[in-house]
């Protein structure tokens, strides 16, 4: 079976990332922690994944929650420290279970003792750690804006010139045209891994490389084709290989928002000694332009959702490998947001599982997403509390939009949707904490938890569970092709996987409307068995006329 396939255990793997700051408090401080995460990896364990990708959990002021690093050897206050670190990686593999950590190395915090160092003077041996110009004609070095909206330079009065940084003025970003940038972090990247955990998630790394001379740019999109895949960015990734990554049965994945085409190629390729995997965006770029940096609400069709991820499939086939996911701790719910989280909640949550978990790449599963969570809509912005979207809020506000209008956009689109504590239990605070939380828990925690999720086995995670087992049992959905069919349908999402042989059709209604699946190739198999679906009762049909309820998924196994 599968002549020509490099097995690998973590494209065989099933990702589960947590965010540590909502996933369990174990210390009533109303701040997730690494004993809470200790205490529920029986659960995580339960739902069949092989892999934790934990968030930031290094020493940092949390301007980013985490994202902002200001010691890369030390764990958070708030989290724990580091035996409670080692605790949690012992733990984890003694169920079965590899830990990956995120690796945010284009910027640290400005809370770093390397950056304290940098701003002292012009000298400094650490001043060419990070990115600092002169002004131009009394003004910025250039007209860059930063990810979480201003300018991407900030004037430093102590020498009297400017940093850059991509993301929040907190966020300084490293110089790694400096060969003692790269060492230091190929040295802490070494250390972790003796520490024992089993790979990275790296944060926006295709931004480690900025273009020379660093031009103007006349919008965003030109903006970041100056500060993604720089000349020198496969040369750095190709170094990070022999330093670090060779030397450990290791798994990676990087996010590279905007990484098209060859450079994808050039990331991933099996004989490229660069990274295993990365995240691409193209899909939650799709009802919302990330670029335009303003959370407005774009009107999108199932077919160019379906042309991203066939597109992304095909460009891979037989070079390398994809990670897939529907959301993460930076996008909405993605029940919400490409689903219904209302009527057809339970259904269509096990609709996009099916989706997920079918598809050929590494799944990779965000905290909640399990259960069914859903988006969160406060009243007022000060019950929101994450960076980019008191920024847009703000930036939108004096570019006269309402704050009823602004508060909209943030209901579908911050980042806090996915942020919210983790719904235990039908308690207090949903379980997730005997103190204030940190931010609040979205009010529908009593019908959306865990407890509820466990005791009930038509739930959507048991679904989960059921869906992981026959990825498990059949590699074929791991390693077979792809093949879109009706690819013009805008309800329906069907696909083959498989090569040769051994075949399965996935059927999957993307709308609240019932709908037919008409499939002539369907006449070349003898028969089907219907292995999965999201609905109790089966209806009778024919592989080549097959009925769909609102938001049905079918998955068959073809024989001929
Ligand atoms: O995200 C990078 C990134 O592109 C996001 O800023 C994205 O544009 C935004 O979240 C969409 O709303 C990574 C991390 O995943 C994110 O949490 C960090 O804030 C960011 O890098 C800076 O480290
Ligand atoms: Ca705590």
């Amino acid at each position: 079976m599968l002549p020509g396939i490099k097995r690998k255990w973590w494209k065989e793997a099933v990702v589960y990332q947590i965010y540590p700051r909502s996933f369990m408090d174990s210390n009533g401080d109303g701040i997730g922690d690494l004993r809470g995460i200790i205490s529920k990896l029986d659960y995580v364990h339960s739902i069949g994944v092989d892999v934790i990708w934990l968030c930031p959990v290094y020493k940092s002021p949390n301007c980013d929650n985490g994202y902002d690093i200001s010691d890369y050897r030390n764990i958070m206050d708030e989290f724990g420290d580091i035996n409670d670190m080692k605790e949690l990686i012992a733990g984890a593999h003694k169920k079965g279970i590899k830990l990956i950590m995120d690796l945010v190395a284009n910027h640290t915090s400005d809370e770093h003792e390397w950056f304290i160092e940098s701003r002292k003077s012009k000298d400094n041996p650490f001043r060419d750690y990070y990115i600092w110009k002169p002004a131009k004609d009394g003004k910025e070095p250039n007209n860059w804006m930063a990810f979480f909206g201003g300018k991407a330079w900030k004037y430093d009065e102590t020498t009297g010139e400017y940093y850059l940084h991509l993301f929040a003025d907190k966020q300084p970003d490293l110089n790694w045209e400096n060969e003692k940038v790269r060492k230091s972090i190929y040295d802490l990247m070494n250390w972790w891994f003796e520490i024992g955990i089993d790979g990275f998630r790296m944060d926006v790394i295709n931004m480690i490389s900025k273009m020379p001379g660093m031009p103007n740019a006349d919008n965003f999109l030109e903006q970041l084709s100056y500060v993604i895949n720089g000349p020198r960015f496969h040369e750095y990734m190709q170094e990070m290989n022999r330093e670090v990554l060779s030397r450990y049965d290791c798994m990676t994945v990087g996010e590279c928002l905007g990484t098209t085409g060859d450079e994808v190629i050039k990331t991933v390729g099996e004989d490229r000694n660069e990274l295993n995997m990365i995240f691409r965006m193209e899909h939650v770029c799709l009802d919302m332009d990330l670029m335009a940096g303003n959370m407005k609400k774009i009107d999108w069709k199932l077919s160019d959702f379906k042309k991203i991820f066939l597109e992304k499939d095909q460009l891979l086939d037989g070079i390398g490998w994809n990670s897939q996911f529907l959301m993460n701790h930076d996008q909405p719910r993605a029940l919400s947001r490409f689903a219904d989280d209302k009527e057809y909640r339970v259904e269509s949550a096990k609709m996009l599982a099916t989706f997920l978990l079918t598809l050929r790449g590494t799944p990779y599963i965000y905290q909640g997403e399990e259960i069914g969570m859903t988006n969160v809509a406060f009243d007022s912005i000060d019950d929101y509390r994450d960076i980019s979207t008191f920024n847009t809020y703000n930036s939108e506000l004096s570019n006269g939009v309402t704050s009823e209008e602004m508060l909209e956009r943030i209901h579908s689109f911050s980042r806090d949707n996915s942020r919210t504590p983790m719904q235990w239990d039908e308690s207090e605070n949903a379980g997730f904490t005997k103190g204030t939380p940190w931010i609040k828990v979205n009010q529908n925690y009593k019908e959306i938890n865990v407890a509820q999720a466990e005791s009930d086995k038509g739930s959507i995670y048991h679904y989960y569970r059921d869906m992981i087992k026959l990825r498990k049992d059949n590699l074929v959905l791991v390693y077979g092709g792809f093949e879109l069919l009706a690819e013009e349908d805008e309800r329906v999402f069907a696909y083959l996987r498989g090569d040769g042989e051994e075949k399965f059709l996935v059927v999957l209604n993307f709308s609240k409307d019932e709908t037919r699946f008409l499939w002539t190739g369907g006449e070349s198999y003898k028969f089907q068995q219907l292995v999965i679906s999201n609905y109790a009762d089966r209806s009778l049909d024919t592989i080549c006329d097959i009925n769909l309820r609102p938001y049905e998924a079918k998955v068959y196994k073809l024989f001929n």
